[in-house]
């Protein structure tokens, strides 16, 4: 996957493509990224990327010209057609099944714009219109990595276990379970015993049932529309009867949080 960012501030994305697991991808060949100033394609001496807004009105608005001139040079370097995505906090809202279906594309542009706004001519550039949710930042760049991070996590051999996401949260429409490692006590907080069992299919059921069920208390929208198998809906059944049963979890009555 090959990733052009067109940005005013292309520093910006250094600590990004420089850690972790962001920066192993691209040392695996697995995926480029690619920031272009698009200040670089301004024509005028001043390198003007912004001009006062038509009909007048408070703040600057990004020009036309600079960003459809980034993208021609895009097209031009790539010798093919990328997909073209715009941030912009009016976009459809990113998803897992946003991030994989960019994940899926072999060359991406992301547009990040700033300043209050955009020539409106620019949205004819896009594909694609993304927006992170319902809050304005200053600019697309922080949306963009965002989309990038949450992209490339779908390349086959991003993450050391190609499993891990499959187990995420939301790659089957629920969230993950609980989760422990070392020590088995803590301060007296103890590791459930039957991960600690060496049982691996109750340990599986264990985590299914436990996914459930915090998808039951944090987000019970999901469950409408979560790919759920027979077993699921049995477990969900039993989440259910236990939840009635009685608010028997710490977690539950909220009495631990903050309290350690
Ligand atoms: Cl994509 N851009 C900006 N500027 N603000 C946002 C956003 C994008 N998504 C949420 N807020």
């Amino acid at each position: 996957m090959q990733v052009y960012i067109l940005t005013l501030f292309p520093g910006m994305f250094s600590p990004v493509m420089n850690t972790s697991i962001v920066k192993r991808a691209q040392e695996q060949g697995l995926v480029r990224i690619r920031p272009v100033d698009i200040r670089g394609f301004a024509k005028d001496a001043h390198k003007t990327v912004d001009d006062y807004p038509y009909g007048g009105g408070p703040g600057m608005v990004m020009k036309p010209e600079p960003v459809f001139e980034a993208v021609d040079w895009v097209k031009q370097d790539l010798g093919r057609q990328p997909f073209v995505v715009l941030l912009t906090p009016q976009g459809q809202k990113l998803t897992a099944a946003v991030a994989k279906q960019l994940a899926e594309k072999p060359d991406v542009v992301l547009i990040a714009g700033h300043y209050e706004g955009f020539d409106e001519r620019i949205r004819c550039l896009a594909h694609m219109e993304v927006s992170i949710g319902d809050y304005v930042l200053t600019g697309g760049e922080l949306a963009a990595m965002v989309v990038l991070d949450a992209s490339i996590r779908f390349i086959p051999g991003v993450l050391g276990d190609q499993d891990s996401a499959l187990q995420d949260s939301f790659s089957d429409g629920l969230l993950e379970g609980p989760q422990y490692t070392r020590p088995a006590e803590y301060r007296r907080l103890k590791v459930p015993d039957i991960l600690l069992t060496g049982r691996h299919e109750d340990i599986y059921r264990w985590r299914r049932k436990e996914a459930i069920r915090r998808t039951l208390r944090r987000r019970p929208e999901l469950l409408r529309v979560a790919r759920l198998t027979f077993e699921d809906r049995c477990l969900l059944e039993q989440v259910i009867n236990e939840e009635k049963a009685g608010e028997s979890c710490s977690e539950a009555r909220g009495d631990i949080r903050g309290h350690y």
